[in-house]
């Protein structure tokens, strides 16, 4: 059986609260890691922490973050310092879609919000949380990429750039920390069904269903299973890219449907 490395370690996930972040706190708890869930919407978190401290009798910290605010996220490692919860991993997952329009048609405020959330908040929690490993040479940086960040598809345009920002940030961090024992990896996944199209089409529920009808989509479950998969490999190890598709998928844009 492997041997669990996950057990003591201090995780913090950004957007705790839906979808694959979600789900890496709950295997995180499971495998008995201290977890910072972070997301904006707060009940979703305190419902989140009382299931895993009851079902896993987890040790959990919530915390209300946007990780757009630079100052919030600044403000959230000082207080976790003073607590003495210092994350030694960090997921950052916290993303989203917003739209999927050509580029002549597109909508600069979501343009804004992808690229404040995808690619500057990536950068503040990094930049809080990473001088802390450094420092105790030990760490784990985890960014949730996609295939999108390999592949760009018709009407992507600017949420895939956000997510080759992520693939060319992830490489950037990793050069970086050459010489230390501070490890990063980037986990890309292809279609996951969560809330994510829900989020990208503005809350059409219907359109968003459609994305993942006629063939088995990634589960949430998935994408944390192989996140769990790179945070316990030997400290010798960094799996520094891991992507993850759905059997039926193949590219961003072959995807096997069998549909009525
Ligand atoms: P969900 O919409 O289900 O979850 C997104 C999470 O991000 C929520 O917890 C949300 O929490 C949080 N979030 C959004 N904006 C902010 C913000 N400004 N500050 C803090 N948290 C925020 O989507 P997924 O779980 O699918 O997406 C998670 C990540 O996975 C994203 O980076 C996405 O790009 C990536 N991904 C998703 C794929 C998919 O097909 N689903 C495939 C490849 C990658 P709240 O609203 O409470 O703040
Ligand atoms: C999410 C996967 O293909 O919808 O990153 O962009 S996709």
């Amino acid at each position: 059986m492997t041997e669990n490395r996950i057990q003591g370690r201090t995780v913090l996930v950004t957007g705790a609260t839906a979808g694959i972040g979600e789900a890496c706190a709950r295997a995180f708890a499971a495998r008995g890691a201290r977890v910072v869930i972070t997301g904006r919407r707060t009940e979703r978190l305190e419902a989140l922490a009382a299931e895993l401290r009851g079902d896993a009798g987890a040790d959990v910290r919530t915390a209300a973050l946007d990780v757009r605010d630079r100052a919030a996220v600044d403000d959230l490692r000082d207080t976790l310092t003073d607590e003495g919860f210092v994350p030694d991993v960090i997921v950052n997952n916290a993303g989203k879609a917003r739209g999927l329009d050509p580029t002549h048609a597109g909508d600069p405020d979501d343009w804004d919000e992808m690229i404040d959330t995808n690619v500057k908040g990536l950068l503040w929690v990094t930049r809080a949380f990473l001088p802390a490993m450094v420092e105790a040479n030990r760490g784990h940086v985890v960014n949730i990429g996609s295939t999108a960040g390999r592949w760009v598809y018709p009407n992507g345009n600017v949420y895939c750039g956000t997510k080759y920002a992520v693939k060319a940030i992830s490489e950037g961090i990793n050069v970086d920390l050459a010489g230390t024992r501070v490890r990063v990896s980037s986990v890309d996944p292809g279609l996951v069904e969560t809330e994510f199209s829900e989020v990208r089409f503005h809350g059409d529920t219907d359109r968003a269903a459609g994305v993942y009808q006629g063939y088995a989509p990634l589960r949430a479950e998935d994408v944390a299973d192989a996140v769990i998969y790179v945070v316990n490999a030997p400290e010798h190890v960094d799996i520094f890219n891991l992507v993850i598709m759905p059997t039926d998928q193949r590219h961003s844009m072959i995807v096997h449907k069998e549909l009525d």
